[in-house]
């Protein structure tokens, strides 16, 4: 209908069809128009941290008020979820007494935002009490993904989902299930207790949890009981593995059900039909499954691997619609449980192949780069991990990026020959791998035998990037052996590998001194692309604390910022939204008016 057409026939005909906007059409238009001006552009979350009492696995434990933390009051945290391309606004408050905190947006490669990288100390000075600090990026990425804390051990609990969808997700019905590690013990005391004197480790998990839940054992229940997934019968599912734990690695099933894997690390890779998943602490793993089984309850069960004195208790339940109610506060029969095999030096990447055929891998390596994460004995006593001999000691006053990059404070430059580097790659004066403009570097992880004769398996991590995983060996690394270099045939990209013990690990304990003994590593490589400063560390929270960390100092020179206010163009943005919102107001009132002057006019009833 036309607004011109009102000068016409009003006399024929009943006026009240010349209202062009009805309340309901009004109320329609506005809320359309608020849409297409407001959600294609931003999207604003708050992440409020603060204390609180968990009992997350029923038991009730005795720790300080300031022991668990959680993010919105919520435990996990809730889940941040957007779509390729849209600006992300995540305002993060700290409302902690006396701890520092940042948010690190894991898997995300923030290019041009290194500033928002949620490292402290390294990538911005970490969020004092009362304060709050706020990220503002775009979204370049699909998959699945993850923020958590990166002060202390605040992660523990500290976590949530980052869901980044393309048209695929927005298909599949999907279902998100993060997997974390949680204790008794007062985690202020852990975080004392690694860098005591007499050194405290912080222990092995009390109890794996699903979503934040599950039971400690049979004597202890409590309402909230296992996590329970609901699901309708016939339906394909994508579910969203989060690999969210600090120290454990798992391995994960749902009896009755195979996944079929699709996702890793936020690449699609060729379907993989697969009984199991080891999930290391960093790690998303994407599958999809079919509820086609006999309408029941079916137990979820992930449990950790690598490790000794472990709590078998990461349970929870996927649940038909119109079966009967979930048992979720009743400790099943271990005959319930999915089958999970034992610890494999073999690696899923063997299997695996990207579904983008178009990203290959560079032939060669510009430089290769040997870490090797050795357990020490610190000055004072206590216990710290080193790479390459070096501890990793944090700044604790200003942080890196602005002393090398805001403050020009590099005592390096990507023009100079990288020949004073030592220790292969390392540069003393900045703490850090000093890396060029687009080079190919290989970076081999070394695991060795810790101080008690044992050889953990270490999740390595990449802030700003992801990596072709492609290759790994028994024992000791050498170019030279090619008898020891097992070749992965397809590698894929991705941001978190696990480096497995080769040997005189946990599970195959031998009581004999071993101490730096080589015993596994892997190999990836990594291209020179985005300018910044990454650390590049061990993801078992406690080791990276103690030292197993780098940091890349890579391409400064190249490095162009961008800002919170180049990405909101917050003024056009609200006139935009101004405008867009405004017009159907104009219009109803316009309408209004003229409908009842014209009905005064002509005397007519409504
Ligand atoms: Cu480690």
């Amino acid at each position: 209908m036309d607004i011109l057409n009102l000068q016409y026939n009003f006399e024929n005909m009943r006026l009240g069809e010349y209202r062009l906007l009805n309340k309901q059409n009004f109320l329609f238009l506005l809320f359309l128009n608020i849409i297409i001006s407001v959600s294609t552009i931003n999207r604003e979350y708050n992440l409020i941290i603060t204390y609180g009492n968990l009992s997350p696995d029923c038991v009730q434990v005795n720790v300080s008020q300031q022991s668990s933390l959680l993010v919105n009051g919520q435990f996990p945290g809730p889940e941040i979820r957007a779509t390729y391309d849209d600006i992300l606004i995540i305002n993060v408050f700290n409302k902690l007494e006396s701890e520092d905190l940042t948010i690190h947006f894991h898997g995300l490669f923030m290019n041009n935002t290194p500033h928002l990288d949620g490292v402290p100390y390294i990538s911005q000075s970490p969020i004092k009490p009362n304060a709050s600090f706020t990220h503002v990026f775009r979204v370049q990425l699909v998959g699945t993904f993850f923020y958590h804390s990166h002060v202390g051990l605040q992660a523990i609990t500290v976590f949530g989902p980052l869901i980044l969808e393309d048209k695929l997700s927005q298909s599949l019905s999907d279902i998100v299930l993060m997997l974390s590690d949680w204790w008794h013990t007062d985690r202020l005391i852990q975080e004392q207790g690694l860098f005591s004197p007499t050194f405290t480790f912080v222990g092995e998990p009390t109890s794996i949890l699903l979503n934040g839940k599950t039971m400690y054992n049979s004597s202890y229940t409590c309402s909230h009981g296992y996590h329970v997934i609901n699901v309708t019968k016939n339906q394909m599912y994508r579910l969203r593995i989060i690999g969210a734990t600090t120290l454990a690695t798992l391995n994960f099933a749902i009896a009755g059900h195979t996944l079929t894997l699709i996702e890793v690390d936020g690449n699609y890779v060729k379907p993989l039909e697969v009984s199991y998943l080891e999930i290391a602490s960093g790690q998303r793993y994407s599958a999809l499954f079919i509820t086609n089984n006999i309408t029941d309850n079916y137990y979820m069960f992930a449990d950790v691997r690598w490790r000794k004195n472990i709590a078998h208790n990461g349970i929870g339940i996927l649940h038909y619609e119109n079966a009967s109610d979930a048992p979720n506060t009743i400790v099943p029969d271990k005959s319930l449980l999915p089958y999970l095999p034992p610890e494999t030096n073999i690696y899923l990447a063997d299997s695996l192949q990207l579904q983008n055929d178009t990203l290959s891998l560079p032939s060669n390596a510009d430089r290769e780069i040997i870490l090797i994460g050795t357990q020490v004995r610190n000055y004072d006593g206590g216990i710290r991990w080193a790479m390459n001999n070096v501890i990793y000691i944090s700044p604790n006053s200003s942080y890196l990026l602005n002393d090398l990059y805001f403050n020009n404070k590099s005592l390096i430059s990507s023009s100079n020959d990288l020949s004073n580097l030592t220790n292969g790659g390392y540069y003393a004066p900045d703490n850090t791998y000093p890396i060029r403009k687009n080079e190919v570097i290989d970076f081999v992880i070394q695991n060795t035998v810790a101080l008690n004769g044992v050889c953990e398996g270490h999740p390595y991590h990449t802030h700003g990037h992801n990596f072709w995983d492609i290759s790994y060996g028994d024992g000791e690394y050498d170019p030279n052996n090619l008898s020891n270099i097992h070749v992965i045939p397809h590698p894929i990209l991705r941001d978190s590998i696990f480096v497995k013990p080769s040997a005189y690990a946990y599970y195959q304990y031998v009581n004999s001194t071993n101490y730096k003994k080589s015993c596994g590593w892997k190999k990836i490589r990594l291209i020179a692309d985005n300018p910044g400063i990454w650390p590049l560390h061990c993801h078992i929270v406690s080791h990276m604390m103690m030292g197993m960390q780098i940091v890349l100092e890579e391409d400064l020179q190249d490095l162009r910022i961008l800002y919170a206010k180049d990405l909101l163009t917050s003024r056009s943005t609200s006139i935009f939204t101004t405008i867009f919102t405004t017009i159907p107001v104009v219009f109803y009132i316009l309408n209004f008016f003229i409908y009842e002057k014209l009905r005064r006019k002509f005397g007519l009833e409504e």
